[in-house]
């Protein structure tokens, strides 16, 4: 039987500094996603795109923060979408969107692992480690928040409550090279395993890839890949709002997505961050099209499949 997988957008934008990711749902769309995951024997649902209705602004103790309300509402129906697609699929994908999004996926994801009693991981693939809470965010752009949201910091009161958090022991970053003194503090705090790019630079990405695998598959762990745009060096993904240089190379990128797929552990993926107002000629869009379809399983050759 095949496997399934499902499609669900989520165009908010009110969580990034400038418009545009409103557009990435339609982009991924417009680059083919679906019939390339479709192409890899996969059965793709596409279940077309979520919208909140307008809302009624939230004041908040912080003045930096702008469209709580939105982001709020975006949350909640995030939660509720990502918990029922993890439950009808094999592999359900969330198109963005900006990041604020993650704080809906993965809190409704963790409901999901919640249910079967298995615990969650997440691997989160970004230039930043979006570690803020609300009362630490100077910015006021609230996709710097959700990894905070979902591991259940204090400071949130603002969002919805949180059922099922995620322990900062599951999670494992991947590529970060901008980080604010109140992140600092935290990744110290929770003692989040955070590969930076100078730790990646010496290592490569695949022996600490690797090693966080093995503890998912040790612990029977469902595994949520968070995919920023940004992780990505900004002269082969330019279309992103917060660019930072010296992220993944190309094969850098399409390695990792290449051995999540032998892995077969992945059982929810963001994409995230995608503007397509800034891209050129698409080719963000199909790049990360094509990431998604390594991940998916596609290969150049057969290959022994490693074990872990
Ligand atoms: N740390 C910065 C801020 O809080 O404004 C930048 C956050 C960027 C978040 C992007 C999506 O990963
Ligand atoms: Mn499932
Ligand atoms: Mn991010
Ligand atoms: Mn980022």
């Amino acid at each position: 039987m095949k496997k399934t997988c499902s499609l669900l957008g989520a165009p908010i934008q009110t969580g990034a500094s400038q418009p545009g990711c409103v557009m990435g749902p339609a982009a991924l769309r417009t680059a083919g996603l679906a019939r390339v995951l479709a192409e890899l024997e996969w059965e793709v649902s596409d279940l077309g795109d979520l919208a909140i209705g307008p809302q009624t602004p939230l004041p908040h103790a912080n003045p930096a923060i702008h469209d709580l309300a939105e982001t709020h509402a975006w949350i909640t129906i995030l939660a509720r979408a990502a918990q029922d697609a993890a439950r009808d699929f094999d592999l359900p994908v969330f198109m963005g969107g900006d990041h604020a999004m993650a704080a809906g996926t993965v809190s409704g994801i963790a409901a999901h692992a919640a249910s079967l009693n298995r615990p969650l991981f997440v691997l989160w693939l970004d230039a930043h480690p979006d570690l803020h809470t609300l009362d630490t965010t100077t910015s006021g752009n609230l996709h710097g928040t959700p990894v905070s949201y979902f591991t259940a910091q204090p400071g949130f009161d603002a969002y919805p409550p949180l059922k099922h958090a995620v322990d900062p022991a599951n999670i494992c970053m991947m590529g970060i090279r901008s980080v604010d003194p109140a992140e600092r503090d935290r990744i110290t705090a929770t003692g989040i395993e955070v590969h930076d790019m100078r730790a990646l630079d010496e290592t490569g990405v695949l022996a600490p890839l690797r090693a966080f695998l093995k503890r998912v598959r040790a612990a029977n762990g469902l595994l949520h890949v968070s995919f920023d745009v940004d992780f990505l060096d900004p002269a082969i993904a330019p279309a992103v709002g917060t660019t930072v240089p010296g992220g993944m190379t190309f094969r850098e990128a399409h390695l990792i997505m290449e051995e999540l797929c032998d892995s077969a552990l992945v059982t929810s993926l963001d994409l995230v961050e995608l503007n397509p107002f800034l891209d050129e000629r698409g080719r963000t869009a199909k790049l990360i099209r094509d990431l998604t379809a390594s991940l998916f399983g596609r290969r150049v050759l057969d290959r022994m499949t490693r074990s872990y």
